[in-house]
């Protein structure tokens, strides 16, 4: 939650000073995603009905805006109010903006006590073209084209992968191998709660920055 949160704004030192409603008039007017932005504008004027204040509606010129850089529609599906006074105040409340990041991750399928990944060594001999994957995402698919298939820790590890750092998933948990910078170079086992972090944005190198920040953060 904290390395999302820094990922995103510098820990809420930058969250954009954009005028929502018109970068969002903007966008569902003219662009390659006007429907999507047809409908993040009426999220906005619905956080209005529900008491959000003009003022807050301030963000990037994508749209998004807080500290954790949520749309209106993810404001209205997870913000959370995490101090009880009645309000999910993602814009200057501590508390409220971890309760909102936790409701996010936890709605994408987060698997408490799991890590992201983990770095690994590859085996010099290890035969990367039995590793793909037939699967096709819907979205993003350039992102996850660079992963391997899924397999269990046991059967990676049976194929001489061995841990470089952090602690072995347990043997039933599954993972895919990423390499992001080519062979021979630091390797990633990534499990899906990894894929919840490319839910929340959808690049590898977003999503890796962001798992090693938080082990560096809880270490
Ligand atoms: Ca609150």
């Amino acid at each position: 939650m904290l390395a999302i949160w820094g990922h995103e704004t510098d820990y809420g030192g930058y969250t954009g000073d954009f005028d929502l409603a018109r970068s969002l008039a903007t966008l569902a007017y003219e662009g390659r995603r006007r429907e999507l932005f047809a409908d993040e504008f009426i999220a906005a004027m619905k956080m209005v009905d529900r008491g959000v204040p003009r003022s807050k509606l301030v963000g990037s010129w994508a749209g998004a805006f807080g500290n954790p850089q949520f749309l209106p529609s993810v404001y209205l599906r997870v913000a959370a109010d995490g101090d009880g006074d009645g309000f999910a105040d993602i814009w200057t409340n501590r508390t409220d903006t971890l309760a909102s990041i936790a409701n996010y991750f936890r709605d994408a399928g987060w698997r408490t006590g799991q890590p992201w990944g983990v770095a690994v060594g590859v085996p010099d001999g290890l035969d990367r073209g039995s590793l793909g994957t037939t699967m096709v995402s819907p979205r993003c698919p350039r992102v996850f084209d660079r992963h391997t298939g899924w397999k269990s820790m046991a059967e990676w590890r049976a194929l001489g992968i061995v841990p470089k750092s952090g602690a072995w998933p347990a043997d039933n948990v599954m993972a895919s191998l990423l390499e992001p910078d080519g062979r021979g170079r630091t390797a990633y086992l990534l499990t899906g709660n990894y894929r919840v972090i490319l839910d929340y944005n959808c690049s590898n190198f977003y999503a890796l920055s962001v798992g090693l920040l938080a082990d560096e953060i809880s270490r």
